[in-house]
């Protein structure tokens, strides 16, 4: 079976592809692009793959190369033939996964991209400053609008989804574990939980090892 080659970087948003590769058990190699707040290089080299520099960035055993978390989450419930992580069609899970899949795409992922270095976007390190504290606020009011949407024992009830595996990352990241434990407990449940499948587990030991390790 040809392989997969995940362009990516350990505890960044490759993360979310990784699980679902490994999920479905499809093969990948991992290729480290290095860090591209840190390594002009390593931007010059991904932006070769992904004009826009980020991560993921996935190659098809085609040789098609696929960005955008949500997207790969689509096809690779369709390469995989799995409704396992991506509800079907006439589920009727499937409009909340839409909504929230997207909300979180569209509207707090972002919120990363425009405050990991504000001093891309705005001139001056105090305005630079002002604004990154600014756009983690937003983010925060954004989480608190998806935490009452959350179902038990998983985000969409009894159903296991992708959205697990983006909570189970993203409470990872900004603001911090502290205030997500403290603002959204039902959006750590589900992604404590998912942090505990057996089947994802390497996943999550490989991009967050324990401290110490
Ligand atoms: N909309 C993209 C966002 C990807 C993204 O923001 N990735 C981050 C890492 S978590 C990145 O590569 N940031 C580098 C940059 O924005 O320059 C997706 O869903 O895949």
């Amino acid at each position: 079976m040809s392989r997969y080659t995940l362009h990516g970087r350990y505890g960044w948003g490759s993360v979310l592809t990784e699980a679902q590769l490994e999920w479905y058990g499809l093969p990948f190699d991992f290729v480290d692009v290095g860090d591209l707040f840190e390594e002009a290089e390593a931007r010059k080299r991904l932006a070769k793959i992904n004009p826009l520099a980020q991560v993921p960035a996935l190659i098809l055993p085609d040789g098609e190369v696929m960005t955008e978390t949500a997207a790969i989450t689509f096809h690779l419930a369709d390469a995989a033939g799995s409704h396992d992580l991506v509800p079907e069609p006439h589920d009727a899970t499937r409009p909340r996964f839409l909504r929230w899949l997207i909300f979180i795409v569209a509207n707090i992922y972002p919120t990363f991209t425009y405050a990991d270095v504000p001093q891309r976007f705005v001139p001056g390190a105090k305005a630079a400053q002002g604004f990154r504290t600014n756009v983690d606020e937003h983010q925060k009011t954004l989480w608190r609008m998806v935490e009452p949407e959350a179902r038990a024992p998983w985000f969409l009830g009894e159903r296991f989804s992708a959205l697990d595996i983006y909570l189970c990352a993203m409470t990872r990241w900004r603001p911090n574990r502290p205030w997500f434990e403290k603002n959204t407990p039902k959006l750590v449940a589900a992604a404590d939980r998912c942090n505990d499948l057996p089947k994802l587990k390497p996943v999550w030991q490989r991009n967050y090892p324990p401290e110490g390790a």
